[in-house]
């Protein structure tokens, strides 16, 4: 059975809503480039967007977060595993609140960054890493930024940041194409080895698809 568009109580049909929209992808894959384009894309065609992160550094459980990222502080992995997730959770209210306002959210990681990184590491599995974010508001489009290795290399060195070693990418990068398998999520996949525009162009294509399509339905449950 297809969903139900949203109604309110007396069977009018309720404002549309905002469609939540991920970017995920290995590092510098162009995330956050193609994020801030679309936002300005969106907001120019007269279609109200915001443009939000994870992990969002800005918040208490964010703070404990970047100092890990930075090596200024050790966490254990599950911990930091449940951080990353309570982080996400905590800017829930925001979200759906923003979604029922109309607003489109266009985000930088989600989830999915979540249980690649983590199940990325020795003696965690998939569906343990899930579990915490099992709930969340389940994007209506999620693109992955596909760029392989060599390709990565030839954009610059790593940084200095925790996860930022070739072979670890690698890792995590398998751990995404197992996530992809997941038919109840609506995956699409960006070639990012175009240049800027060609990406956006897809990106764009996609994420005005994903708002018309959605409007009018509610917002899922994600992995539930
Ligand atoms: N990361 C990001 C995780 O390990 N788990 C998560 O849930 C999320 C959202 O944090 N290497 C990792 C991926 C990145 C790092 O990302 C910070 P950014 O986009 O460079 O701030
Ligand atoms: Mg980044």
């Amino acid at each position: 059975t297809s969903p139900r568009p949203r109604q309110s109580v007396d069977g009018v049909m309720a404002s549309k809503r905002g469609a939540l929209i991920v970017l995920e992808g290995v590092d510098r894959a162009g995330k956050t480039t193609q994020c801030k384009k679309l936002v300005q894309a969106l907001q120019q065609s007269g279609r109200p967007a915001e443009m939000m992160r994870f992990p969002d550094r800005s918040t208490t459980i964010g703070q404990l977060i970047s100092a890990y990222l930075e090596k200024k502080s050790d966490l254990e992995d599950h911990t930091v595993h449940l951080l990353f997730s309570a982080n996400r959770w905590e800017l829930v209210p925001v979200m759906k609140k923003k979604l029922e306002q109309g607003i489109t959210l266009v985000v930088d990681r989600y989830a999915f960054s979540g249980v690649a990184f983590t199940s990325a590491k020795p003696g965690f599995c998939l569906d343990w890493c899930k579990r915490p974010d099992v709930g969340l508001p389940k994007p209506d489009l999620v693109m992955f930024l596909q760029l392989n290795p060599a390709e990565a290399a030839l954009r610059g060195q790593f940084g200095n940041e925790r996860y930022e070693t070739s072979a670890f990418q690698k890792s995590v990068q398998e751990k995404f194409e197992q996530l992809m398998k997941d038919p109840s999520v609506n995956w699409k996949v960006i070639d990012a080895s175009q240049n800027v525009e060609g990406v956006h162009a897809d990106i764009r294509t996609h994420s005005l698809n994903a708002i018309n399509e959605t409007q009018n339905m509610p917002l899922g449950e994600l992995w539930k």
